[in-house]
């Protein structure tokens, strides 16, 4: 048995360990000693920071329960994986079990199938299997930056992160059951509860092709080790390149459907304008919607804080991460004169089409004063990121340059 092996195997003797590891899940956090700035236009932006949730080192705490954290941005200076211990939290609703027992659980393959499955995880773990290094990022990471601000979790740029995910082809699940030829897609539905008892559950469906496709596939490994219970353990779907609200986690039905699925998360939430860049003008209500889909490409400055001080030289180092959404990462290139003259930055190592990837720079210093430098990704199939603010009323699909403004001392 090789290491990583004998480290996913753990769970399934030490259930009683991670029940005790889990309890805080719904336990209200230490009264946080630290707080952070995000820097929103105008309003609150300062948030606490916590340690007190299972499994999970410092992070933004957006909201207790069910829970939203977010990752501090210097995380992503340190490694284009994020570690699981600071990788972002999101839930819809607070049903959230505080531990799995990993003998009992099981996954239902059901619906428009030959044979209705009830799959337990020694047997998902011996099936054969995938890894992706792949960005999951909430469809309303970086919300709080919006102008004219917009309901809903006013996240900063840290609801996303990166890992490599090891799990099973979705496909090779759906083959075990068969399909029945009138499938025409997938939903999926943990084991997360709504409090209120007649709320719809969270569910999540892809197009059968989109299910069966080589990418989309059932983790159990991230980073090498179990997903915290937090980010979905035992199981969560991955559905590489698109948005995390398909990312459904504690991952236990998968139905097959010979209809388009109307249910609530489908239909009504997580819609976003059939426009380019899913931008409609500011306080516009009547625009024909989409579901939410594949990402678009993003880049982030991580070496330099917002108002940082810096020593006067003829260059800078400025450097961070970028991702391509759908498609690997091309190019990156800054500007320090607001987006006339471009240089590129050297990228670094490729992990694969949907992973961060890093990249760094020396960008120019005219003189003394502020300095703001813009960061901009294109990505292989030549999508690139728009200069003019992104606008829509949910807060979604956040993909303009961002603009990063130093103080260069005299
Ligand atoms: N079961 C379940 N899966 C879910 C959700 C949820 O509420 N319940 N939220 C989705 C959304 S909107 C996001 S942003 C991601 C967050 O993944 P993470 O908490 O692992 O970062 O989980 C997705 N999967
Ligand atoms: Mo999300």
């Amino acid at each position: 048995m090789n290491r990583l092996d004998a480290a996913l195997n753990v769970p399934l003797d030490r259930r009683k360990l991670l029940a005790g590891a889990a309890a805080g899940i719904a336990a209200a956090p230490a009264i946080a000693q630290n707080s952070i700035d995000l820097g929103f236009p105008g309003g609150q932006s300062q948030f606490p920071l916590t340690s007190s949730f299972p499994g999970k080192g410092e992070m933004i705490l957006q909201r207790t329960t069910p829970p939203l954290l977010e990752t501090p941005m210097e995380v992503f200076d340190g490694d284009v994986f994020t570690p699981n211990d600071r990788f972002f939290v999101r839930w819809h609703w607070s049903g959230i079990p505080a531990a799995i027992d990993v003998d009992q659980f099981r996954l239902a393959v059901r619906g428009r199938v030959k044979q209705t499955l009830s799959i337990g995880l020694r047997e998902l773990l011996a099936m054969p299997r995938v890894e992706i290094a792949a960005v999951n990022q909430c469809s309303g990471n970086s919300r709080g930056l919006f102008e004219p601000r917009v309901p809903g979790a006013q996240w900063g740029n840290g609801a996303m992160g990166n890992a490599r995910w090891l799990g099973v082809r979705l496909r090779d699940v759906l083959d075990k059951a068969g399909l029945l030829t009138d499938a025409i897609a997938v939903r999926f539905t943990g084991l997360d509860t709504p409090v209120m008892p007649d709320a719809p559950h969270f569910k999540k469906t892809l197009t059968l092709d989109h299910a069966r496709s080589d990418e989309v596939m059932i983790a159990f490994g991230m980073n090498g080790e179990q997903l915290p219970l937090v980010n979905g353990f035992p199981i969560r779907l991955v559905v590489p390149g698109w948005y995390s609200t398909y990312w459904v986690k504690m991952l236990s039905d998968i139905e097959v459907l010979s209809a388009p699925d109307d249910n609530f998360w489908m239909a009504k939430a997580y819609k976003i304008p059939a426009t380019p860049h899913a931008s409609v003008a500011p306080g516009a209500k009547d625009f024909p919607t989409v579901p939410i889909g594949p990402m678009v490409p993003r880049s982030f400055v991580t070496n330099l804080r917002e108002g940082q001080r810096v020593a006067m030289a003829p260059t800078i180092a400025a450097g961070g991460i970028a991702m391509g959404g759908d498609s690997g990462v091309a190019k990156v290139e800054l500007s320090t004169d607001g987006g006339k003259n471009w240089l590129p930055a050297t990228l670094g190592r490729d992990h694969g089409r949907y992973s961060f990837r890093r990249w760094d720079a020396r960008v120019p210093v005219a003189g003394p004063g502020k300095l703001t430098i813009l960061a901009r990704c294109t990505n292989d199939a030549g999508a690139s990121q728009p200069l003019e603010p992104v606008w829509n009323p949910s807060g979604y699909m956040r993909a303009q340059v961002e603009a990063l403004t130093i103080e260069v001392a005299a």
